[in-house]
């Protein structure tokens, strides 16, 4: 059980309501490929992944970033209950998709990186601390189900 103190609450709903998801998504995972492009095993199906340009411009990429962030916001918006509205996506990522739950911490501190570059100073210290504990409690709800 996570325990969130009103301020880091507030955090990270102010931050949240600071940003645009379908460009943060999309830079989000576009940085995860290009920074380690393991994880682009997964996406074989996405078409050219061939260089940071052809990341950045993939269309497949950006909307798949899209997904993954407004799914984010649903921890963001449920924030006492992230495990049990991660279940399902726990399941699909460890029997289906079979991604290693280690990019899940990934794709949080490319998340954070991204963060700290579209907010500049609006990204506080406090507002990171509480940002890097979310990002843990979500790479932890998705690894859940794994065995
Ligand atoms: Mg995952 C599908 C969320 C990290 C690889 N991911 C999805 C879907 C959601 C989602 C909502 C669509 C599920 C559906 O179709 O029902 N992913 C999600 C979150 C996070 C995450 C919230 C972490 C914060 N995913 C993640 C990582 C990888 C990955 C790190 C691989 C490195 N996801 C992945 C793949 C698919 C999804 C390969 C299927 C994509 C497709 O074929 O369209």
């Amino acid at each position: 059980m996570v325990n969130w103190t009103a301020e880091e609450k507030h955090a990270i709903s102010t931050i949240w309501a600071k940003v645009d998801i379908e460009k943060l998504g999309a830079h989000t995972l576009s940085r995860l490929l290009v920074v380690y492009p393991w994880t682009q095993r997964y996406f074989s199906n996405f078409g050219n992944l061939s260089s940071p340009i052809a990341i950045d411009g993939n269309p497949r990429v950006r909307a798949h970033g899209k997904k993954v962030l407004t799914s984010f916001g649903e921890a963001v918006k449920n924030l006492d209950n992230v495990k049990t509205i991660f279940d399902n996506l726990s399941h699909l990522h460890s029997e289906k998709l079979h991604v290693d739950p280690q990019n899940f911490k990934l794709l949080g501190d490319n998340l954070i990186i991204e963060l700290a570059t579209a907010l500049g100073k609006d990204f506080t210290p406090e507002a990171q601390a509480a940002w890097q504990k979310l990002v843990g409690v979500v790479a932890s709800a998705l690894s859940r189900q794994y065995h």
